[in-house]
């Protein structure tokens, strides 16, 4: 493959970004965590549904309910991170689309059944289908928001290089009135989010609002757009979904260029004007750069990627490794400033590229270390998914799951009944161990919920419990696949340990 220029000065970016970003420090208050209306800590695990919404004429995502039970059996997870489409939503200015949303509260509907918790993505990839007549690359904002004041956009091979065409620029320039032109187009923006949370607000399932996917500031970048016109969506947004819900969580997001290889974010401190805490999550990406170049995770000189070489003879494993690291880093320290808990929002790759499923399991273990839930991009079926495809195309069926399948199917805490203070899955041993303290302060109703695979505990495995014999009490709910734990309430702290049956 042939190195994209920009790909180069990225490369450069990397390299002073890692000797310029702030020693992460720990937080004062340690981990934050999202909680449910039971005050539990969840911890969410699931997938982006789907990219498929993009190009679907409804804009809604290509699965039908079997497909949501159908992930719950093979993979238990309890979250979906679910792809909006503004210009579905506002197909003309200052009109909103009830049918469209009808169709929206349909498929949530099916994850609430089944105990999802579902957080709405407003998503764009390129600013919308209208930077370019035939439509086939850009998603997300309505033909009526993109003014590319006739400026080029040539389709690349590369679809992120669009970002750089002088059409898509424009449009983003329009939009975060760096133009001064089109002030409205933000004020839109922010009304279509009210509505939304309007129409949303009274439904459990629903966790929250993610702002607006992988922000690009078109020719404002880093803190000038972070701190500027972003950080003004933000706010103004905030504004206006708590006029309405007060209670659900909202996602921001980093601009997703650099920071999505790990360079840090400048994103500010956002108030939250809710009555009680602030509910601000922050939802940054993760796709490594050498990943973005084409290279691999396998384990070979070159990751067994293609035949180019980055760093010399070094793998193409060791940079993602450096580039997971300083993500890490950067991603606290944002977290920090921001007082938020940790979602990662993407993180996803070609499941058939070597070493795939390790990175998966990397960023898992990672994920859990920094007490983060996650959502795998995406559950398509393109071989990035789970599903290696429809069984036979017969209705009914449902889809054939691939490697994927087996990695994200792994035991891990739903819920915990307290401030949780480790989660750690011993992948060779197969043992959940989730250790958290009692908050003391009745704000928590709800058992702690374990997820464990059938495969290796059929029964639900073998649960233990710091807690004195007879203080505590595990039950198994078979069809869930579940354990509901009730720890002894006089202790600070609870140590739960699920293992294979033999
Ligand atoms: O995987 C998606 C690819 O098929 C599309 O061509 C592209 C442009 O819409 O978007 C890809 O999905 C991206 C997502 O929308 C945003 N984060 C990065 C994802 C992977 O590149």
């Amino acid at each position: 493959m042939k190195r994209p220029p920009w790909a180069v000065l990225a490369l450069a970016l990397v390299l002073v970004g890692g000797s310029l970003t702030v020693v992460s420090r720990p937080s004062p208050e340690g981990p934050r965590y999202i909680t449910d209306d039971q005050g539990r800590a969840i911890i969410l695990h699931g997938f982006n549904t789907a990219g498929s919404t993009k190009s679907d004429p409804d804009a809604m995502p290509w699965i039908e309910e079997q497909d949501v039970e159908n992930e719950y059996e093979r993979m238990g997870t309890n979250f979906v991170r679910f792809l909006l489409q503004w210009s579905a939503l506002e197909p003309e200015p200052g009109q909103y689309d009830e049918k469209y949303l009808d169709a929206v509260a349909e498929r949530v509907s099916w994850y609430a059944e089944r105990d999802y918790h579902v957080l709405l993505d407003m998503h764009q990839d390129l600013w919308g289908q209208g930077i370019t007549e035939a439509g086939r690359v850009g998603n997300g904002a309505p033909e009526w928001a993109t003014h590319t004041d006739g400026l080029t956009v040539e389709e690349q091979e590369q679809w992120e290089l669009v970002y750089l065409e002088p059409g898509t620029m424009r449009s983003f320039d329009h939009f975060w009135n760096t133009t001064g032109e089109h002030s409205e187009l933000m004020s839109h923006y922010v009304r279509a989010w009210r509505h939304v949370a309007d129409r949303f607000s009274g439904e459990p399932a629903v966790i929250g609002y993610d702002l607006m996917n992988e922000p690009w500031g078109g020719t404002l970048q880093g803190p000038e757009f972070e701190r500027g016109p972003l950080a003004e969506l933000y706010r103004r947004s905030i504004t206006a979904i708590r006029t309405v819900d007060n209670d659900s969580w909202i996602f921001v997001e980093p601009q997703a260029v650099g920071v999505n290889w790990g360079l840090p974010s400048a994103l500010p401190h956002l108030d939250d004007p809710r009555e009680g805490k602030a509910r601000i999550v922050y939802a940054p990406h993760i796709y490594p750069l050498p990943m973005d170049l084409g290279k691999a995770y396998g384990r070979g000189e070159h990751g067994g990627g293609d035949d180019g070489r980055i760093g010399g003879s070094e793998s193409s494993r060791v940079w993602i490794d450096r580039s997971i690291s300083l993500w890490r880093r950067n991603v606290l320290v944002t977290a920090d400033r921001l007082e938020a808990p940790i979602v990662l929002g993407e993180f996803g790759l070609d499941t058939s590229s070597p070493g795939a499923m390790e990175y998966v399991e990397r960023m898992l273990a990672l994920t859990d270390e920094i007490g983060a839930g996650r959502a795998y991009w995406s559950n398509d079926l393109d071989g990035w998914g789970p599903w290696l495809g429809r069984a036979d195309g017969e209705e009914g069926e449902g889809a054939k799951p691939g490697p994927l399948a087996e990695v994200m199917n792994r035991p891990y805490p739903r819920a915990i009944a307290g401030e949780p203070l480790a989660v750690h899955y011993d992948e060779p041993a197969k043992t959940l161990t989730v250790s958290f303290a009692e908050k003391n302060d009745g704000s928590v109703t709800g058992p702690t919920e374990i997820y464990v695979p059938e495969r290796e505990f059929p029964e639900g495995g073998i649960i233990s419990s710091s807690d004195p014999e007879g203080s505590w009490a595990a039950e198994w709910d078979a069809a869930r696949r579940v354990w509901k734990v009730e720890s002894a309430p006089y202790l600070q702290e609870h140590e739960l340990v699920v293992s294979p049956t033999n």
